[in-house]
């Protein structure tokens, strides 16, 4: 049998020769007390006994090389004379131990081997640092002991709807129950050897004085109080007074003058900054943060983009600027930008020569802690060892780990629910990247005027497995809470397969030319098309689009089989027209439309576009369908100004009703009718607009 140790180690020596556990058990010779929690895991693996003839052996780790000093770097030596654990610290031990228990073969042998092996990054995990449900008490338990168990070292709690993280209750102490709640979370990480990251989000209505640098300190000592020894400062999505990069400085070398200094134990003091990307930073904020700030305070910083990937090159930049290696929140795979979508697929986009341009890196996740867990087991690869890091290898392993009953199945759930859709900062991840070359051949050459039969078949094929998938996880999976939090895309992708079966059906009756039972399959595939629409009406918060799966990939490819049998046979059953950018201004020539069964809007176009006094973008919408509601994403805009319009005709037009929120919003569309919908400047200045998002969500006539 293969061994697999994750994260790959960065030196492992395996040979074919096993030794047998002895059913005595070890006992234990250490030249260190070693660490209770390491220990206990061990006894769970072993048996331990005083008298046992075999021991294990812990030491310092000794001629130490500069890797070796890092916190968890450890030695693992495996032979017939016995096992040897050297160690830095208590960490050490833990990871060894982590290590040996993946090596344990049912139970009774250990692989001859020997593996040195150290952290790349210093500090490696996760920032719950989302908009949305936070995370629950019991998934964070369970969270803390995955990062345990994949060598991960940080949590950093800041979730963005956790009133005593940010506005508006900052100042105030947590409530008795989950203050308690968070004492346990801080012992539950200790045992895991994970650092607890407690983050105080000030910056939406701080008064930059002494009553508020007092509360400051008083919250901090609170948390202090339940255990926290880590602490960071978040002063992102923030406008106004707080943004003030002197202020943020003289505030944050003040906390660690008059708490991290006076307690004396406090391990991290971290800044996420405003300006915490390339994109955005285009003043001198980094610059005074970097020459202000403290050398005990690291900051934080989100790549070239608020989503990114992470490069060498994008990396020095922001270490030139702020003079210390940056503190990397990757967001990723965070979905609160994107929530129709799941963030399944493999984690890509992470340059691997980057370890010494950084001093830390966590992922921002999703709210679903466990459907998380598939990118955070690769970002555990990466940051532990790059160089050994597979994107695809791990994402396969990840699959395996996470859904050991039905691993086949749950990878291809996976791999179509990886797309995020369009979005404001044109991130984008690969969906369906096992059928895409499959379904892109055989729609040229039909489209070329070849219906491959082979290939149909496989297609159909693949179109049934995807149908029953998620089936196959609900009925075998015991991950009851992940089944929870994927329960509406398992559903969903179940009908995006049973779309693709009877298009295929649908296609195969086009080509003999059996018109009759062409039209009853037609009917049944739109059917199915109209129930993965139905499943795409807003709910949650009203920013919500839907649930999608399948998007990138299957549902076009659907689409346009569904096209070519209007195109072909069933020619009466044609669309009469189709949905079209409005652009009021000669700007806007790179404006184009998208337009699927539930919605129709504009492509985001993430570069500013500047509408002059009078001009305007917008689309047309189809004729078969009746909006329901516009859901705008528009960077840097400001609703004085500014008027949302709607028309029948597009001629006479008449306001859409607002709520007066800048950036994002979703309102809903009385009138049925309404054929053009548009954002019109309406002020006697130009506006700069970044269009993330402007669609409107629609229902069929
Ligand atoms: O990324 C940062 C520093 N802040 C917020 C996050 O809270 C949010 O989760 C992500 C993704 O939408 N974007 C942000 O700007």
């Amino acid at each position: 049998k293969e061994v697999n140790v994750y994260p790959t180690p960065q030196e492992m020596d395996v040979s074919d020769k096993w030794i047998k556990i002895p059913e005595e058990g070890y006992r234990i010779e250490s030249t260190e007390t070693p660490d209770t929690d390491a220990m206990n895991l061990l006894k769970q693996s072993v048996p331990i006994a005083e008298q046992a003839q075999q021991a294990i052996t812990i030491g310092k780790l000794d001629k130490a090389t500069d890797e070796m000093q890092r916190s968890g770097a450890y030695t693992l030596t495996i032979n017939s004379n016995g096992i040897h654990i050297g160690i830095y610290d208590d960490r050490s031990l833990f990871y060894a131990v982590q290590t040996f228990r993946q090596l344990i073969l049912e139970g009774k042998k250990l692989p001859v081997c020997l593996i040195r092996d150290y952290p790349d990054i210093a500090f490696r995990g996760v920032v719950e640092g989302f908009y949305g449900t936070p995370w629950s008490f019991e998934n964070r338990v369970e969270q803390l002991r995955f990062y345990g168990r994949m060598k991960m070292n940080t949590y950093i709690f800041g979730p963005k709807d956790d009133p005593y993280h940010r506005s508006p209750s900052w100042r105030i102490p947590y409530p008795e129950e989950q203050a308690d709640n968070i004492r346990r979370l801080v012992i539950e990480a200790r045992k895991n050897k994970v650092d607890f990251v407690w983050a105080l989000h000030p910056g939406m209505d701080i008064r930059w004085n002494d009553a508020d640098r007092q509360a400051a300190i008083q919250k901090l000592e609170s948390m202090y109080g339940l255990g926290v020894r880590a602490f960071a400062v978040f002063f992102d999505d923030i406008e106004g007074e707080g943004t003030d990069a002197y202020k943020q400085a003289a505030f944050m070398n003040h906390l660690k003058k008059e708490f991290v200094d006076k307690k004396g134990d406090i391990q991290q003091l971290i800044l996420c900054p405003t300006e915490y990307n390339k994109d955005w930073a285009k003043t001198d904020y980094l610059d005074i943060l970097g020459k202000l700030l403290d050398p005990f305070i690291h900051i934080m910083w989100t790549g070239d983009k608020v989503v990114s990937d992470i490069t060498c090159e994008g990396l020095q930049w922001v270490n030139r600027r702020i003079g210390r290696p940056c503190y990397v929140w990757w967001n990723f795979p965070v979905n609160d930008y994107c929530l129709a979508h799941l963030l399944m697929g493999p984690v890509h986009g992470l340059e691997k020569n980057t370890a010494t341009d950084m001093h830390a890196f966590v992922s921002n996740p999703m709210e679903f802690a466990e459907a998380s867990k598939v990118a955070l087991w690769s970002i555990s690869q990466f940051t532990w060892n790059m160089n050994g890091f597979n994107p695809e290898e791990a994402w396969y392993k990840a699959c395996e780990a996470l859904v050991p009953e039905a691993p086949d199945a749950f990878r291809l759930f996976c791999e179509h629910n990886a797309d995020i859709g369009p979005n404001t900062w044109m991130f984008f991840r690969k969906e369906s990247f096992n059928s895409d070359k499959l379904l892109t051949r055989f729609w040229q050459s039909l489209a070329a005027g070849t219906y491959l039969e082979k290939e149909a078949a496989e297609i159909i094929n693949m179109f049934a497995q995807i149908r029953k998938a998620p089936e196959t996880i609900r009925s075998s999976s015991a991950n009851e809470q992940l089944i929870k939090e994927i329960g509406p895309w398992l559903t969903q992708t179940a009908n995006v397969g049973e779309a693709g079966v009877e298009a295929m059906k649908m296609l195969e009756l086009a080509q003999k030319k059996d018109t009759e039972n062409c039209r009853e399959a037609y009917r049944k595939t739109r059917e199915a098309l109209e129930t993965t629409a139905v499943f795409s009406r807003p709910y949650r918060r009203g920013e919500q689009d839907g649930i999608r799966s399948g998007s990138q990939v299957l549902l076009p490819f659907i689409r346009n089989i569904v096209q070519h049998v209007e195109n072909t046979l069933l020619t009466d059953e044609k669309p009469k027209e189709k949905a079209e950018v409005l652009a009021g201004s000669q700007a806007f020539d790179e404006l184009s439309c998208f337009c699927e069964d539930d919605m129709v809007g504009l492509t985001p176009h993430f570069p500013l576009v500047t509408i002059a006094p009078g001009e305007y973008f917008g689309f047309r919408i189809e004729e078969s369908k009746q909006p329901v509601a516009l859901v705008y994403d528009l960077r840097k805009s400001k609703s004085k100004g500014r008027q949302f319009q709607g028309s029948i005709d597009g001629k006479v037009w008449f306001p859409l009703r607002q709520t007066g929120k800048d950036r994002l919003d979703t309102l809903r569309i009385h009138e049925p009718q309404t054929r053009y919908i548009r954002c019109l400047n309406k002020s006697q200045t130009e506006m700069s607009i970044g269009i993330g998002r402007f669609l409107v969500l629609t229902e069929p006539v």
